[in-house]
């Protein structure tokens, strides 16, 4: 039988993700997002807590948690702060093609010290001739000897100017477009590695973003992930796993901005009494709630489906680009119900329309979850 409720184990998984959220996160939150601060400090208590490493399994001292037990974690995260929760996360972005793709040694050569220590990793597949097209990327891998030499330009990478290692992902020949595409681990103090400077970001401005360029970076055979060409599998492999948990970041904005227009349609009065008992407030509240429940058992469905061994491509495309928009549109509504002082930075709610605008353009456009669905979709009736 399906069962919506969460086990004991999830649900104090839940219970401690919301205590430092609301605790550690939510205080400073409008704070970083206005200096863009990259809150290093409380990234280190999320990494001390367990809730930064998310899908690393127990024997390599990760928290080793089912797909649903880590969405559970990032609403709540992403509650607080959606910024804080980019960068939280973004390790278990980083370190997937590793968990999905290298042998037992890379494994276990790689992923311990970013449990044992605060470490951060970023994933850099996007450059600046386009991010959609993932099989056209245009860094080159050249066999030289017993090593590869990576040469290229990687753009709105997450972490990249804090990362003590690259998941990179280069090609050994353009021609072949996505059948070159190769997976690499590469150090940050491999020599040519050359972090940007950190972008200047409309949303998740407690996060960091900026280009990495390889300049001819001699990375060994040994750590290249899988063999030559099988890169491109696994980057999609690789965000089949992550995207799910992007439903959940946009589904806390949308809980995040549901509660504030709730809470400030109780108290706010016109035409003598609060605008909660308008019907037109209402009809809105309405609409923003079905839409955050659904986003959240879209969620929800797209980890069970994973967790229990499905691929999950369909699923998850549909939970991101569905939370995504209804993130979107809720904090537009919230922003609507405050009416001007929606529009106020010093109210919370234009924040939440600027992260989760975010949400609908990385870890792939909507479009694109738009085509993976529809080819899903039409393959099931071709
Ligand atoms: N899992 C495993 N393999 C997959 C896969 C998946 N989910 N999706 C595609 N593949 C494989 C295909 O089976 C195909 O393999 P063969 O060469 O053996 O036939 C290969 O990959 C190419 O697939 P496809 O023809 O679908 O590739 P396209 O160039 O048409 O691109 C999209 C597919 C658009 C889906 C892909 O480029 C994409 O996801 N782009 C967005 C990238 C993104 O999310 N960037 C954000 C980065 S993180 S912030």
């Amino acid at each position: 039988m399906v069962d919506f409720s969460l086990t004991p184990e999830a649900s104090s998984l839940r219970d401690l993700a919301r205590k430092f959220a609301r605790s550690e996160m939510a205080p400073h939150a409008a704070e970083c997002d206005r200096a863009a601060r990259f809150p290093e400090e409380i990234y280190r208590k999320a990494h001390a807590l367990g809730l930064m490493n998310l899908n690393v399994p127990a024997e390599f001292g990760g928290s080793g948690l089912s797909l649903f037990e880590q969405c559970v974690i990032v609403e709540e995260l992403a509650y607080a702060c959606a910024g804080m929760t980019t960068s939280i996360i973004a390790n278990c972005l980083a370190l997937e093609p590793i968990l999905l793709g290298g042998s037992p040694e890379q494994q276990q050569r790689f992923l311990p010290s970013f449990c044992a220590d605060y470490h951060l990793a970023s994933f850099a597949l996007t450059e600046p001739s386009g991010g959609s097209d993932a099989g056209a990327l245009k860094t080159r891998a050249r066999k030289d000897g017993d090593a590869y030499l990576l040469d290229g330009e990687k753009c709105f990478i997450t972490n990249a100017p804090h990362a003590s290692l690259y998941t990179v992902f280069a090609t050994v020949d353009p021609a072949t477009r996505h059948r070159g595409v190769t997976a690499f681990v590469v150090p940050r103090n491999a020599e040519g590695v050359v972090p940007g400077k950190d972008e200047e970001k409309m949303g998740h401005r407690a996060s960091s973003t900026s280009t990495v360029r390889f300049d001819k970076v001699r990375v060994p055979l040994s750590d290249r992930l899988l063999a030559e060409g099988d890169g491109f599998s696994l980057a999609m492999r690789t965000l089949d796993q992550t995207r799910t948990p992007i439903g959940a970041l946009a589904t806390g904005i949308g809980q995040a901005a549901l509660d504030h227009a709730a809470r400030y349609a109780l108290r706010r009065e016109t035409f003598g009494k609060p605008i909660a008992e308008h019907q037109a407030i209402q009809i809105k509240l309405a609409n923003m709630a079905q839409a955050v429940h659904a986003a959240r058992l879209l969620t929800w469905h797209a980890a069970w489906t994973i967790d229990g061994g499905g691929k999950g491509t369909l699923e998850s495309s549909i939970a991101k680009c569905f939370a995504s928009d209804a993130a979107l549109h809720v904090a537009d509504e919230a922003i609507q119900t405050f009416g001007g002082y929606g529009y106020m930075k010093e109210y919370p709610v234009e924040k939440l329309l600027r992260d989760a605008k975010l949400t609908q353009i990385y870890e792939g456009a909507n479009e694109i979850q738009r085509t993976v669905i529809a080819r899903e979709l039409l393959r099931a009736y071709a």
